[in-house]
C-alpha cells in the first residue's frame, strides 16, 4: 500500500517515539530490581515519547489542535483538525517488562476520525488506517475482522480494571457472565492493541469500559476499516467519548452486546 502524505507524517512520529520507548524499555529490567522501582522512569519515558510525537506532528501541521494523554489539550488555529495521542498505551506492561504496548495516534477532522496509526515497537507491528482506504499491518497485509458467527467459538479480549470504581465491579460481573459463554478471554493491557488485534482477526470480539478517547480513537478507525462494528453498552453506535466499547464483526458484536446488556 502506498501511504498518503498525512499517514507518512503520522507513521514517522509514531516510529520515532517507538524507538525512544524501545531504548527505555531495554533499561526496565535493571530498574525492576532497584529499591525505588521503575515508576518515575516510566513516567519520563511516557512524557518523552509524547514530546516526540507532538514535535513531529506540530512541525508537519502547525495549525492542528492536540488532545494528549499526558499534556492534555493544545488549541489549534485551523478549527477542523485535532490529533488524539496516546504516547504509551499499555503503561503497566511497559513498567513490568512485558512487550505489549503501543504508540497510538488518531486524526480527527470536523469531529470524525479519518486516519490512525498504532505502533508496537517491540514486536515491530505498525497498524495504519485511513477513512475509506482500508486497515493495514506493516503496509503489506490488508486487515479483515474474523468471520466467526457463534460467540461460543470466539476469543474475546477485555480489560480488567483496577481503578477502585463502580465500573471495575461492573466489569467483573460481565466477566463472570461472559467467560463461560466464549472459547477464551484475553487481556492485553492496551486498548489500542486489543482493537488492532481485533482488526487482524486474532481476537473475535472486545469489550471494556472506563476508557479514554485516546485509548479508543486510533483503534476504532482501524476496526471500522477492517469491517468491524462498535457500540457502547446500550447499543449506541461507537463514540470515543463515553469510555465504553463492545466490538467485533456485526454478528458477534450483536451477540456480545446482548450478553453485556443482560448484566446489571
Ligand atoms: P494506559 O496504558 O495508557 O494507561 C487497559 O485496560 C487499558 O486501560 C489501557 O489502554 C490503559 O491505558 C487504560 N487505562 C489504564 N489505567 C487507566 C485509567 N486509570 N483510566 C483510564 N484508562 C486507563
Ligand atoms: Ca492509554
Amino acid at each position: 500500500m502506498a501511504r498518503s502524505a498525512l499517514l507518512n507524517i503520522m507513521v514517522q512520529a509514531a516510529t520515532k517515539a517507538g524507538r525512544s520507548l524501545t531504548r527505555d524499555f531495554g533499561e526496565i529490567e535493571n530498574l525492576q530490581v532497584s529499591r525505588k522501582g521503575p515508576a518515575d522512569f516510566v513516567t519520563n519515558a511516557d512524557r518523552k515519547a509524547e514530546e516526540i510525537v507532538f514535535e513531529e506532528l506540530r512541525k508537519a501541521r502547525p495549525t492542528y489542535a492536540f488532545l494528549m494523554e499526558e499534556s492534555g489539550e493544545v488549541a489549534g488555529t485551523d478549527g477542523q483538525h485535532r490529533w488524539i495521542i496516546d504516547p504509551l498505551d499499555g503503561t503497566t506492561n511497559f513498567m513490568h517488562g512485558i512487550p505489549l504496548f503501543a504508540v497510538a495516534i488518531a486524526l480527527e477532522r470536523a469531529g470524525e476520525i479519518v486516519a490512525s496509526v498504532i505502533y508496537n515497537p517491540v514486536i515491530d507491528e505498525l497498524y495504519t488506517a485511513e477513512k475509506g482506504g482500508g486497515a493495514w499491518l506493516n503496509d503489506r497485509s490488508r486487515l479483515r475482522v474474523a468471520g466467526r458467527k457463534h460467540l461460543s467459538e470466539c476469543v474475546v479480549a477485555t480489560g480488567i480494571n483496577s481503578r477502585g470504581s463502580a465500573g471495575d465491579l461492573l466489569q467483573l460481573r460481565q466477566l463472570g457472565q461472559i467467560t463461560p459463554a466464549v472459547a477464551g478471554i484475553r487481556r492485553s493491557g492496551s486498548a489500542s492493541i486489543d482493537l488492532s488485534w481485533l482488526a487482524t482477526g486474532r481476537f473475535d470480539a472486545y469489550w471494556e469500559n472506563q476508557l479514554q478517547p485516546w485509548d479508543i480513537a486510533p483503534g476504532w478507525l482501524l476496526l471500522r476499516e477492517a469491517g468491524g462494528t462498535m457500540t457502547d453498552f446500550s447499543g449506541t453506535p461507537g463514540s470515543i467519548w463515553n469510555g465504553e466499547v463492545v466490538a467485533g464483526n456485526e454478528t458477534i458484536q450483536a451477540q456480545l452486546l446482548k450478553a453485556i446488556k443482560a448484566v446489571k
